[in-house]
């Protein structure tokens, strides 16, 4: 799964793709570029203390760091729209934090407003992009075909509602699987699933509270977006410590989960995936699914040749696991369940797959 960091120029979009993926960059570089962030789980971690495998290896997700989005600038706007163009979601970032020696992001003197000014760019891009569209076919100096004919009706009811500056994703209903097919290839960005992160500093971050934080919660939930407020800066500084003192100075701030985790959860919620294990002695794993995906689609998320050679998948469940202790346990209160292709896999499911190839 793919993540685009996105935002005005010196909101911290880069401290905050540092923090997840750890991959070092100059600040104030423009440079962009993609890293792997580790998705914490705890528990991976609680797995491989029970398995002591020779691997642990976590789930992960791919971010791309964006150059600033610079408000009614034409090339910075398709520059940043061309890199999150393969993006399943966007991480938009705003800024709270207060750094004088930081210049303000542009016009955007408060979170809320950086929320409009770059909601407008991607409604913006959007309609760009779909009338384009529909006047390339009306032009077509030819009969359209069918395809094109149902693509055009689409691609006109989508820019009625850009024209009355909404996301499409508020409109997702209207429009079936098929309609959006027509427009999968534009990669319209007010359709992408977003998540809003306001980067605080420790003052804002202690309080819970920033300038404009009511506007911003409106907005929010009327467009559906998935919330969260980061310390980015404060966070990143946390993470290089080692891991005893990590908890001691989160609990110092009231938190029980870093920025990251948090941010894996609700960046796997909002993109509608889970995690499923599989252990052993030589490894222990997590594994990401989307959401009502079958056991022999988990299977093949491991390895083509355990859904081509499928015969039963073992499940038993994480809970059932870890409060009776071990696989010997579960099987004896019946709960380890033999299942075939179709059965639905569930968030926090441990798999093993029967194949024979
Ligand atoms: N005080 C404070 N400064 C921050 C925070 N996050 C980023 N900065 C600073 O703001 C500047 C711009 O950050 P950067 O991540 O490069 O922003 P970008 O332009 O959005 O990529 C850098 O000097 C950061 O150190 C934060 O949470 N608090
Ligand atoms: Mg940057």
């Amino acid at each position: 799964m793919k993540v685009g960091i996105i935002g005005l120029p010196q909101v911290g979009k880069t401290t905050i793709f540092s923090l997840l993926t750890g991959l070092e960059v100059e600040p104030y570089s423009t440079a962009h570029q993609k890293g792997v962030a580790k998705v914490f789980d705890k528990r991976v971690k609680i797995l491989s203390e029970m398995y002591q495998p020779k691997k642990t290896i976590y789930a992960t997700l791919e971010f791309y760091d964006t150059p600033p989005l610079i408000p009614n600038d034409q090339k910075s706007r398709s520059q940043v729209f061309n890199m999150v163009q393969n993006a399943d979601a966007l991480l938009l970032v705003l800024r709270a934090f207060k750094n004088d020696s930081v210049p303000f992001p542009e016009k955007g003197e408060t979170a809320y407003k950086q929320l409009k000014i770059t909601l407008d760019e991607f409604i913006f891009r959007d309609l760009e992009v779909v009338t384009n569209r529909i006047e390339k076919l009306e032009n077509a100096k030819r009969k359209l075909e069918n395809r094109e004919e149902n693509e055009l009706k689409v691609l006109k009811q989508m820019r009625e509602f850009l024209e009355n500056e909404d996301f499409l994703s508020r409109h997702r209903e209207d429009f079936s699987e098929d309609q959006l097919k027509l427009v999968s290839s534009y990669s319209l960005v007010t359709l992408k699933p977003v998540v809003i992160a306001v980067n605080l500093d420790e003052n804002q971050f202690v309080e819970k509270d920033y300038e404009s934080k009511n506007d911003v919660s409106k907005l929010v939930n009327n467009y559906n977006f998935a919330y969260i407020e980061l310390c980015g800066l404060m966070e990143k500084e946390i993470q290089e410590l080692p891991e005893e003192e990590r908890e001691e100075f989160l609990k110092d701030l009231g938190i029980t989960e870093s920025g990251i985790e948090r941010l894996s959860k609700i960046m796997y919620s909002q993109l509608g995936l889970i995690s499923f294990f599989t252990v052993g002695k030589d490894e222990v794993r997590a594994w990401t699914l989307k959401k009502g995906s079958t056991a022999v689609e988990a299977a093949g998320v491991i390895h083509s040749d355990l859904a081509r050679g499928f015969i039963k998948a073992e499940i038993m469940k994480y809970d059932d696991l870890v409060s009776l202790g071990s696989e010997k346990e579960v099987k004896e209160k019946g709960l380890m369940k033999l299942v075939g292709k179709e059965h639905v896999i569930e968030d926090g499911d441990i798999i093993t797959i029967r194949f024979n190839v």
